[in-house]
């Protein structure tokens, strides 16, 4: 007896798959259908596809003339829907704190787009911006924007910008 051979071979007709088909066919049955639900439960179609649509925009403000207060964050995406001075045309708006006269929003799950913002430093917390006889008395500040005035009156085509992927925006605060 030589070493180099096995005692004796196992050909697959005498293996487990041929005693499942003579013997338990309706089982494999099952196991296909129950691996083909496996399957649709762990790789839900366009889940991937779903998952890179949305993107996040954080949005700044830095150099508030105090740590008073909230900062108001209000994001908008149609046309006309700035100046809105009493918030009523925005998309989301997020009210943040204020730490060593910086605040910032992370607006999270956004569709790709065109965005606007616009901020609010609301120093007595009342939602509102408050104002003098003509002017606000707090700092606000709108994207794309150093600047504010009569000739120089904010719209949403100058102070939109593209959202294609996760980004930064700094927005200027102005105090009048
Ligand atoms: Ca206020």
């Amino acid at each position: 007896m030589t070493l180099d051979k096995e005692p004796f071979q196992v050909t697959p007709r005498t293996t487990i798959g041929a005693v499942l088909s003579q013997r338990a066919r309706p089982l494999r049955w099952l196991v296909k259908a129950l691996t083909a639900v496996l399957l649709l439960l762990v790789a839900p179609p366009g889940a991937e596809a779903k998952k890179q649509e949305t993107v996040s925009l954080t949005v700044r403000v830095d150099a508030l003339r105090n740590s008073k207060g909230v900062v108001q964050f209000s994001l908008y995406n149609k046309k006309g829907s700035i100046p809105d001075e009493k918030f009523e045309r925005f998309y989301r708006q997020k009210v943040m704190a204020v730490t060593e006269k910086s605040s910032w929003a992370v607006f999270e799950n956004l569709p790709k787009g065109t965005y606007a913002v616009t901020i609010h430093h609301d120093e007595d917390r009342d939602g509102k911006i408050d104002k003098g006889i003509i002017l606000p008395t707090e700092g606000v500040g709108v994207s794309n924007y150093d600047s504010i005035g009569l000739t120089n009156r904010p719209n949403f085509s100058g102070a939109s910008f593209k959202v294609a992927a996760d980004m930064k925006k700094s927005v200027k605060i102005i105090y009048f």
